[in-house]
């Protein structure tokens, strides 16, 4: 049977409704997206991958494919197993798009192909995880969080896979927190990209998913998840990376955004500065650049905080030149996170 890329649509449970490409297959249309390299997504059935396929990828659940006949997918609720369906296939469709049209990067190895994404895994799972090939959500618990399938969520897990592929930053220490930084940041950044009015770009992380808190993470100001720090200070090698992540995340709010208080997709943004300074920002577009160049061209497995100040002022210089302001920015906004 000739397959045929088809626009279908679908209410999500996050970004109201939106178009996502699809392919025709017996029984109507399936989640397969030939418009970016055959990316698909899946129903774990609340399966959860035994020790034997997490460690040798052997007896892993075998996960089912969603059909629909007429290619109007989810009703915006839980109550249709397709909804988080659809905003997984979304995110991996606005995350692929954002590093296309910003990075010229052909999905997360640069190879053109799309990834799969697993949806209703296990049971009140409260997490999402990038395996090393594959994206996975839990439906959450319900009370801290509903379905972990938001853009941003998306997007951080998928930017693991582009972190790995790269700088493959080590997971723990210093280089910890800037993996995790590099996934909040371009996640972030695939949320602003997408521009959807249901959720729109804000330097919160899980806004839309939590439900007992506002957000997992803040990138105006990290210490408002009362774990993560705002600046950096010797030891900070030595907490969890997802609090490590704190002083660059804020490093990328204060140099997008500058410093002082404001509103941002509907939430309030309050960030002050580690040193006192006051800074101008110069966006998103060009902190996107200098970081992806950053990752691509100069960190390492064992880079540091240090040494991700110079490989940021390295891409700015490369970017916009040694003497520009964009430079100047860079400088400014890593010492004002205590970076020196
Ligand atoms: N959701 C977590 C993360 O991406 C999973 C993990 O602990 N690696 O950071
Ligand atoms: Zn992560
Ligand atoms: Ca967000």
């Amino acid at each position: 049977q000739h397959i045929h890329t088809v626009g279908g649509d679908g209410q999500s449970l996050y970004s109201g409704t939106v178009a996502i490409d699809t392919t025709t297959a017996t029984g109507g249309y399936t989640l397969t997206d030939p418009a970016r390299g055959n990316g698909w997504t899946t129903d774990a059935n609340n399966k959860t991958d035994s020790i034997w396929c997490q460690i040798f990828g052997i007896g892993c659940p075998v996960a089912s494919r969603f059909t629909d006949a007429d290619n109007h997918w989810g009703t915006g609720t839980t109550a249709s197993r397709q909804s988080a369906a659809v905003d997984a296939h979304y995110g991996a469709a606005k995350t692929f798009d954002y590093f296309k049209v910003n990075y010229d990067r052909n999905g997360i190895f640069n190879d053109g192909k799309g990834v799969q994404s697993r949806v209703h895994y296990g049971t009140n799972y409260v997490n999402a995880f990038w395996d090393g090939t594959k994206m996975t959500y839990g439906d959450g618990d319900g009370v801290v969080a509903g379905p972990l399938v938001s853009i941003d969520v998306a997007g951080h897990e998928m930017s693991h896979g582009v972190t790995t592929a790269t700088a493959n930053l080590t997971y723990s220490g210093e280089s910890g927190g800037l993996n995790e930084a590099t996934s909040d940041i371009f996640g972030t950044f695939v949320e602003f990209s997408a521009n959807n009015t249901s959720d729109p770009g804000d330097y919160y992380i899980g806004e839309e998913i939590m439900k007992d808190r506002p957000a997992l993470r803040y990138m105006d100001k990290p210490s408002k998840d009362g774990n993560s720090k705002d600046c950096w200070y010797s030891g900070i090698g030595n907490i969890d990376v997802h609090y490590s992540s704190g002083p660059a995340n804020h490093f990328v709010y204060l140099l997008s955004e500058g410093s002082g208080a404001k509103t941002i997709g509907g939430l309030p943004h309050d960030s002050s500065t580690c040193n006192g300074t006051t800074l101008n920002g110069i966006g998103r577009d060009k902190v996107g650049k200098i970081w992806y160049r950053a990752l691509t061209t100069y960190m390492t497995t064992s880079t540091n905080y240090a040494q991700a100040r110079t490989a940021t002022l390295n891409a700015a210089t490369d970017i916009y030149g040694a003497s520009s302001p964009e430079r100047a920015a860079v400088a400014a906004a890593w010492s004002a996170v205590s970076v020196n």
